[in-house]
């Protein structure tokens, strides 16, 4: 999978090189490729931003470095096919686990990421497939959760998690959130780790952490609660 990112801040995706992400790169299962969208604005200055039409606050990003920038991406892509292309927004569809899951079967992927007060809607209307959100909130541009998303997005491409890390969260009930977990010592600020862990038993350990799922997600996610009840509901 072939990232390619449009933005004004290309050092912030050093940070995506971490220990599992960066072993993926390293093995060529991924990369990520940050491109500066100043490097395309025709501005003498180096300007990428202007007023808004119809007045108030801030600035917008200009259509024309961001199609420029878009356009030598996909003509270094080559493909003949039409590259999804992300735009990162608070408008967008809320990202989830299943939109993870669907584009990690794309071969490349473009995100936009805006900064200021957003970017000129005519350009969005060219290039832009996709509009996603990782939340209901406002940051001040979209490289975090353009980040987020890739970090998830990666995870999901076939050998980048090893096959113990990928069994572990296959394993996981679908829709629950995961039971307690436990390492050594045995005993800790007088903490116990519950018995059942220790017996050896393995089938008295699945039912615990199924149990266990279910009443930390009850407590905790009670939407997630009532769809996973929902769903397994037996007439
Ligand atoms: C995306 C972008 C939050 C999200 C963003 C999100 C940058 N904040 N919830 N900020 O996924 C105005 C121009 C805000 C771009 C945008």
């Amino acid at each position: 999978m072939n990232f390619h990112v449009m933005t004004l801040f290309p050092e912030m995706f050093l940070a995506a090189d971490n220990s599992i992400l960066g072993r993926a790169m390293q093995k060529e299962l991924i990369s990520i490729d940050a491109v500066n969208i100043r490097d395309y604005t025709l501005d003498k200055h180096k300007k990428v931003d202007d007023y808004t039409y119809g007045g108030g606050a801030g600035m917008l990003m200009q259509a024309q470095p961001i199609f420029d920038c878009h356009k030598a991406i996909c003509d270094k892509i080559g493909s003949d096919k039409k590259v999804r292309t992300i735009y990162v927004t608070p408008q967008g569809k809320l990202f989830d686990q299943e939109i993870a899951k669907e584009l990690s079967n794309e071969k490349e992927l473009i995100f936009l990421c805006g900064h200021y007060e957003g970017v000129d809607e005519r350009v969005l209307e060219e290039i832009a497939t996709d509009y996603i959100s990782i939340g209901d909130y406002v940051l001040t541009g979209g490289e975090l959760p353009a980040m987020v998303m890739i970090d998830c997005i990666s995870r999901l491409v076939p050998g980048v998690l090893s096959n113990e890390e990928s069994a572990q969260t296959e394993s996981f009930d679908d829709g629950l959130l995961e039971y307690p977990q436990y390492t050594r010592p045995e005993v800790w600020m007088d903490k116990k780790v519950p018995d059942v862990l220790l017996s050896g038993h393995h089938a008295n350990i699945e039912k615990w952490r199924h149990e266990q799922s279910l009443e930390r997600t009850k407590q905790r996610r009670p939407d997630l609660y009532e769809k996973y009840a929902h769903k397994n509901m037996k007439y």
